[in-house]
């Protein structure tokens, strides 16, 4: 999160990375240099044909049974990135340029188990009773962390979608993001909500840090941005969706996603009006629910726009099981920031589109909202000998 906005104004307001996408990127910094600058030669290629070879995936047969509410992902070789439009509302205004997700480029990735679902509130309140851990959105921030904030803003609480009455131009997300008191993972909207009936909904109100340390706990651990992708892709190559190339195949809603108008009227066309339990939607190709939709997912790269473009630039070929850059960087946003994937029952194509393939997402790490959440990996075992 990028407290400052919030707590050295008055303002209770979000702030950049709250939504997992809003952070603009509109110049590079100075010092830094940006290995997107050839970006629109890269774009006008692609566009004559296409850059996606197709997807290899392993051979090799899961090398056990699933582990519980798994499945198994082969791993392999496959072409990473999108090409979503990127002169929309998206890149104008606050969601900045999708260039981030070009050039495609060839990865290989381990094969390793993944949950099939975000993890929901039942299965973090375990994680809870079992630990005592308390979440980054339930500690109040301190005076020493924003020495000019005035004290009323010291307050325990996280950022929630807060829409407002009447329609608003699209460019500025201060309009339906506030930082809510008393807002956490069992407040998702703040201090008048709870979890009755939502045991299987996604947990939402998640920091970076709180999803590590579930995670540590489970004995399994966050993907990899590569790893998130290629599982999203579920064997499929180049297409635009987790399913197809299709948003609504044979006139069906295959995610949880935002239809009426944005961000005043969530008319809930795909059944659900804001967040749905799991698993509402069929799965994709590698049985895994809702990679497209509902919530963001975290993923333990760190976020730069011009990774994939520093890889091309490396003569880097295939990239082996990438972990992602060094350091978080981020033109405009020096708080850091972590890579978020997936979209969420908020995106739309009257604003955003990010529950299409390929297209990223990125978060300040303190930073949760109540349409962030999380899904985990687990290495397979190898045998000591
Ligand atoms: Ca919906």
């Amino acid at each position: 999160m990028n407290k400052k906005p919030i707590f050295q104004n008055t303002l209770v307001a979000s702030v950049a990375g709250v939504v997992g996408f809003t952070t603009l990127w509109s110049s590079p910094a100075i010092g830094e240099t940006n290995a997107l600058a050839g970006a629109d030669q890269t774009s006008a290629a692609a566009a004559a044909i296409s850059p996606f070879a197709p997807t290899i995936p392993n051979k090799t047969p899961a090398p056990a049974p699933a582990p519980a509410g798994m499945a198994w992902i082969p791993g392999g070789e496959f072409s990473m990135g999108g090409l979503a439009p990127n002169d929309s509302i998206c890149s104008v205004a606050t969601m900045n340029s999708v260039k981030d997700s070009q050039p495609i480029h060839r990865v290989y990735v381990d094969g390793f188990w993944m949950d099939k679902n975000d993890v929901t509130n039942d299965e973090f309140e375990k994680f809870i009773k079992a630990t005592g851990y308390v979440t980054v959105a339930e500690i109040a921030p301190t005076k020493e962390q924003f020495p000019t904030a005035p004290p009323e803003n010291l307050i325990a609480g996280s950022t929630v979608f807060t829409p407002p009455t009447n329609a608003v131009p699209l460019d500025n997300y201060f309009q339906w993001w506030s930082y809510v008191h008393g807002a956490n993972w069992r407040h998702p909207t703040g201090p008048d909500s709870d979890l009755k009936g939502r045991g299987n909904y996604p947990v939402v109100q998640i920091a970076y840090a709180d999803a590590v340390a579930y995670a540590k706990w489970a004995g399994k651990r966050l993907p990899t941005e590569a790893e998130w992708e290629f599982a999203a892709r579920g064997g499929l190559t180049g297409k635009m969706f987790a399913w197809g190339n299709e948003l609504k195949p044979g006139g069906k809603w295959m995610a949880n996603i935002y239809e009426g108008q944005f961000p005043i009227k969530d008319t809930g066309e795909d059944g659900f009006a804001g967040i749905a339990p799991v698993a509402q939607f069929p799965p994709n190709g590698y049985g895994l629910y809702d990679m497209a939709g509902n919530v963001w997912q975290w993923c333990s790269d760190w976020y730069r726009p011009d990774y994939y473009a520093r890889l091309k630039l490396a003569g880097v070929e295939v990239a082996r099981n990438p972990q992602g850059p060094d350091k978080s960087y981020n033109p405009s946003d020096d708080q850091p920031q972590r890579v978020q994937r997936g979209g969420s029952f908020l995106c739309t194509d009257q604003y955003c589109t990010r529950y299409m393939m390929g297209t990223r997402g990125k978060g300040d790490i303190d930073t949760g909202s109540n349409h962030l959440g999380f899904r985990c990996v687990k290495d397979i075992e190898v045998k000591q000998k």
